[in-house]
């Protein structure tokens, strides 16, 4: 089933210069980009974006991470792409992560890990519609 999910390539992995190494992995996996913006998420921004985690301890070191500067939003469709694209990325601590993962490459630590991948179907959807208004998504 093709299916649409929302990627971030985080601040750390665009200052490291992954741009180019990330986008190359989700396509060698068949993840088609079929949206794509370079942004600098004003804290606010990062702090709608994770809601979910405002009562977890590492919530504000998190979105002032993520509003530290530019990052690139995507949308990637595919067979399965939420679950390929979690696969791709590898754990979320990148020292936990299979080797020739995204994180275990380009990530540093828990927290400045590379990149964001949504976790399901209702996540995606919600996240696309954060940055991408429907006619902005070509696939
Ligand atoms: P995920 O990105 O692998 O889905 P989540 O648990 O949803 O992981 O956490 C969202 C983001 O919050 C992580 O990608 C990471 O940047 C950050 N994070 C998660 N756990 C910690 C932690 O224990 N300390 C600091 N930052 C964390």
């Amino acid at each position: 089933m093709s299916e649409r999910t929302l990627a971030i390539i985080k601040p750390d992995a665009v200052k490291k210069q992954a741009i180019g190494d990330i986008i190359s992995q989700y396509e060698q996996a068949g993840l088609r980009p079929v949206a794509m913006r370079m942004l600098v998420m004003g804290k606010g921004i990062a702090e709608g974006f994770y809601a979910v985690h405002r009562a977890r301890p590492f919530f504000d070191s998190l979105c002032t991470f993520m509003s530290s500067g530019p990052v690139v939003v995507l949308v990637l469709k595919g067979e399965n792409a939420i679950k390929k694209n979690r696969e791709l990325m590898g754990a979320t601590d990148p020292a936990k992560a299979d080797k020739g993962t995204i994180r275990a490459k380009h990530g540093t630590n828990i927290e400045y890990n590379a990149v964001h991948g949504s976790d399901s179907p209702e996540t995606a959807r919600v996240e696309i519609a954060y940055f991408f208004p429907e006619m902005s998504v070509v696939g």
